[in-house]
């Protein structure tokens, strides 16, 4: 059995994006607005702030009870409590995780190409980039929408897209067999997150 979560609309964050104002308010605003997950993605903090950030967001989100997963970092996720991880190709390899984080907690791999393989009892494969985006230049070959059905044809496990995705297109890429959209600009960088968040609730089709 699958551990249950709804994976709709998962907010990554990116504290460069969110012009000076505080992590937690922007993510409880975006919480209040219909987020059903968030994952703390910190490339530049220290372990230290790392830690810090996660324990501040652990209680607000456990309250409003939406899932906090940890990007890369298994040591932060045991440390915090948080609710699981999600794992790059260079991070720890899933067995080892979910050995050490048990077998309640949530982990979702990306999955930047056609031949990359995940196992079948991973929570959810973040599917990267499905657009081009100035968020992460760094990525693999674009997925498309083309290449999203591709792939909801070929596996199992949920499909969380991510990489471009915004009001405009956020239908289509749920069209095109993901469960959930990740973003991060289209709600850290927006004046009232927890309208963003709302608005692209709205067009997120419910889950059957
Ligand atoms: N991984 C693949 S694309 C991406 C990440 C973290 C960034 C997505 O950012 P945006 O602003 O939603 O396009
Ligand atoms: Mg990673």
């Amino acid at each position: 059995m699958r551990r249950r979560f709804d994976p709709s609309l998962y907010l990554v964050t990116d504290r460069g994006q969110m012009g000076g104002r505080d992590l937690v308010n922007v993510v409880e605003a975006a919480a209040r607005g219909g987020v059903t997950v968030v994952q703390l993605r910190e490339k530049d903090a220290s372990t230290r702030e790392f830690i810090e950030l996660a324990r501040r967001l652990k209680p607000m989100l456990a309250d409003l009870g939406v899932p906090l997963i940890i990007n890369d970092r298994v040591d932060v996720a045991l440390a915090t409590g948080a609710d699981g991880v999600h794992l790059g190709r260079n991070d720890m390899d899933y067995a080892t995780a979910r050995r050490l984080l048990g077998p309640e907690a949530l982990i979702g791999i990306s999955v930047e190409t056609g031949n990359q393989q995940a196992p079948a009892s991973a929570d959810y494969l973040g599917v990267s980039p499905i657009f081009d985006t100035p968020t992460k230049r760094d990525t693999a070959p674009a997925w498309g929408l083309e290449g999203l059905r591709r792939l909801r044809a070929q596996v199992t496990q949920p499909l969380v897209a991510i990489g471009g995705i915004h009001l405009e297109n956020a239908r289509l890429v749920m069209e095109a067999g993901a469960d959930g959209i990740a973003v991060v600009s289209a709600i850290c960088t927006a004046e009232d997150p927890e309208e963003a968040a709302r608005e692209l609730r709205r067009v997120i089709p419910p889950r059957s």
